[in-house]
């Protein structure tokens, strides 16, 4: 007996998320998802049955004919894609990007225009990691962003930090290969943590700068929604009128820039090793939606290609927005989670060389040989050149590229003129004049010797991560200080250590001697670029408060909880767009009626890093349980806010929390008292975390 009925033979059924009750497809119309209602053969021959295969009697051997059988069975034997060769595991979103209109004075970018509204898709992702991986793993973080823009694809492949390892592409297998897992035993996953990774960027010096990013707490954020984005190369625009200007493109999260800490990142490694994805979709799906704005620092298109002395095709430097302030010229939103992992996510493909009228690249080396790369992986990953005709890489606008056959060749092509120019078939497709919106590349003048080399522009690779250093609070350089000797501590060549320390010892005496004493080896003497000016913008610590958007605020809650309490301060967090958890000790509802709560997590399925803050709410005096202790305590230690109204403050007490630390918000049970600690845990929330309790805590590394 068949559980679904075909809606074209049987009247209505209800659409399911398996396709049950969907209408066909209309003829040359594409099937997004499956239809029909009944269960059929790829060639939509419809079966009874897909339980048992056929057979010579009930005990007898299979047989070869079983058409279902084989093709079920071989369809599943083929379901895997190669994994990306880096950037493996990743988290979607569908979104739309809207235009200030300002950015037309320097590019004719269609999608830049005053009103324009553009689809995108975007996916995040870690470096490293095979796609079953932990999201919270210390690594870089990919950034791409396909725009769906009405003259064609345009697609920003950026990172979390803005700048890269290496200079010139052809050094990104050797960088990949001392990344990844080693070859003898494929360990460690997903961690720079190991000896060939630091032998090679100890060796390989221009990637200092990226290494102290890496080592930052930029290496380990809080969420994909409060990350920065970078285009990191310097590419070229130009307007209307044909002037150029160079560019860095910047993606500022509007929820701000914030990071877990090291050992919260290690704990969610096991508790919740989908933290950043599911984060993504809850969001989303709260209705809290990620926001960026896009940036752009102008830089004069002079023939020198340099900037205050930085030499702007060199990957592995950032140009201070001191010196360049970004111009903002949109918003980012993500408003759409994606409906199919493997056929949004998995297949979606990213190429640095999809451009738009507009926008142009400039002669860096690395983002040269990504040209090539992003087009050519695609052909293993997707099985052949048609990939741009898979739903998510098809561009929005009407496509007439003359490319014919190729495996999984979806159009069918017309007519007997695979070939231009042509009088056959009036020379058709016509190619677009300038004016018609045909790319036209802008004539930049190449010359020189054909040679393997750099600029000698490219040999300082100390002065920035320098700056990166000085510009960082002391509390944000305990972290970095933590996070080489953890990484380097887990190596077990001690030559390896010993070259970093010696780079270290170029960057700063300060840190080197640091991190030198906690692995216990000598300290090196260097000799740090003099006159480095920091540039403050690159702290993450705010000193006023921000917005909290989709941040989480869990609040415990026993039998004879203050609902109305609760009712109170999940008003005025969704007012800020954050979110309240109720957490109790079991699962299931407290009260009943307008009052009631669900309970979201239990203590045994929560710990303090899904949270922001965690209060305890009034009446909830009389739960004991161990694992409260350790939330309150984890909450404490990684400086969130905690709070507690009513009796409340007995359970923070019994479970050893100072109630008079900074950012323990105490109140009273009436009313009014819990708003007004609304309000205050909302403005402590902006802070991100109360730093002011890390002195307290002693949590920077006993390395001094
Ligand atoms: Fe990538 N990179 N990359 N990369 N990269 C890939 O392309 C490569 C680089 C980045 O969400 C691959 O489709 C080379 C810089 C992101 O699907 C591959 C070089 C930056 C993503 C590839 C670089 C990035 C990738 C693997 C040096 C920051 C994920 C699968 C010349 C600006 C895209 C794929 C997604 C993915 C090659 C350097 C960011 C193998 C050769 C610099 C965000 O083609």
């Amino acid at each position: 007996m068949p559980v679904s009925r075909n809606p074209d033979q049987a009247g209505p059924a209800p659409v399911s998320p398996t396709g049950v009750g969907a209408p066909a497809p209309l003829a040359g119309q594409d099937p997004r998802s499956q239809a029909g209602g009944f269960l059929t053969t790829s060639t939509g021959t419809r079966i009874d049955d897909t339980d048992h295969s056929l057979k010579a009697g009930r005990r007898g051997p299979t047989l070869l004919e079983d058409q279902h059988l084989r093709e079920k069975i071989s369809h599943f034997d083929h379901e895997r894609i190669p994994e990306r060769a880096v950037h493996a595991r990743g988290a979607a979103a569908h979104g739309v990007f809207r235009a200030y209109g300002n950015a037309a004075s320097v590019t004719k970018a269609d999608f830049l225009a005053q009103g324009r509204e553009t689809p995108v898709f975007v996916r995040f992702s870690t470096v490293l990691g095979s796609r079953g991986a932990a999201d919270t793993a210390r690594d870089v973080r990919g950034f791409s962003v396909k725009f769906y823009t009405q003259q064609g694809n345009w697609d920003l492949v950026g990172n979390n930090m803005p700048i890269f390892f290496i200079q010139d592409g052809i050094k990104f297998p050797d960088l990949v290969h001392a990344a990844k897992p080693q070859p003898d035993r494929e360990i460690p996953q997903a961690a720079t943590a190991h000896d060939t990774f630091w032998d090679f960027v100890g060796v390989h010096t221009e990637a200092m700068h990226q290494v102290i990013w890496a080592m930052s707490d930029r290496g380990i954020p809080r969420s994909f929604r409060t990350m920065e984005g970078f285009g990191i190369h310097t590419f070229r625009l130009v307007d209307a009128d044909g002037a150029t200007s160079l560019v860095k493109f910047h993606w500022k999260p509007v929820g701000g820039v914030h990071s877990l800490l090291w050992e919260e990142a290690q704990l969610a490694a096991g508790f919740d090793p989908d933290f950043h994805r599911r984060d993504l979709a809850d969001t989303i799906e709260a209705g809290a939606y990620p926001e960026w704005e896009l940036g752009l620092q102008l830089l004069p298109d002079t023939d020198d290609e340099t900037f205050a002395g930085i030499d702007l095709l060199d990957p592995t430097k950032l140009v201070p927005e001191e010196l360049a302030p970004l111009q903002k010229v949109g918003r980012l939103t993500l408003d759409r989670n994606p409906t199919n992992y493997f056929a949004e996510t998995e297949q979606v493909a990213f190429c640095t060389s999809h451009l738009v009228p507009g926008i142009g690249f400039t002669n860096d080396p690395l983002l040269q040989a990504r040209n090539f790369s992003y087009q050519d992986t695609q052909l293993t990953r997707l099985g052949g050149p048609n990939f741009n005709q898979i739903p998510i890489n098809r561009p929005h606008v009407p496509v007439d590229d003359n490319l014919r056959d190729g495996f999984g060749q979806m159009a069918v092509h017309q007519g007997v003129t695979a070939y231009l120019p042509n009088a056959l078939d009036g020379d058709l497709p016509a190619r677009a004049t300038e004016p018609e919106g045909g790319y036209v590349t802008v004539p930049t003048v190449v010359a020189g010797e054909k040679l393997r080399g750099s600029p000698a522009s490219f040999d300082d690779h100390f002065s920035q991560a320098r700056m990166f250093w000085l510009s960082v609070t002391p509390l944000e350089q305990d972290h970095i200080v933590e996070a080489y000797t953890f990484e380097l501590g887990k190596c077990y060549e001690q030559s390896v250590k010993e070259r970093m320390l010696t780079n270290l010892a170029q960057i700063d005496a300060g840190l080197c001697e640091r991190v030198a004493a906690g692995l216990g080896l000598p300290v090196p003497e260097g000799k740090p670029t003099q006159d480095v000016e920091p540039s403050p913008v690159l702290s993450q610590i705010v000193t006023e408060p921000g917005p909290i958007l989709g941040r989480v605020v869990g609040v415990v809650a026993g039998p004879d909880a203050d609902l109305a309490g609760i009712a109170v301060l999940r008003t005025a967090l969704q007012a800020e767009g954050a979110q309240l958890r109720v957490i109790a000790s079991a699962g299931g509802t407290l009260g009943n009626g307008k009052s009631m709560q669900i309970i979201e997590r239990t203590l045994l399925t929560t710990r303090s890093v899904e949270y922001d803050a965690v209060l305890v709410a009034g009446g909830t005096a009389g739960l004991r349980d161990p694992r409260l202790t350790v939330l309150l305590q984890e909450a404490f230690r990684h400086c969130k806010v905690l709070g507690a109204w009513g009796d409340g403050a007995a359970v923070l007490e019994s479970a050893g929390i100072d109630t008079g630390a900074p950012g323990v918000l105490m109140a009273d049970k009436a009313k009014a008292a819990v708003k007004t600690l609304g309000d205050d845990l909302i403005a402590a929330m902006g802070l991100h975390r109360v730093w002011d309790r890390a002195p307290l805590l002693n949590a920077g590394p006993p390395l001094r």
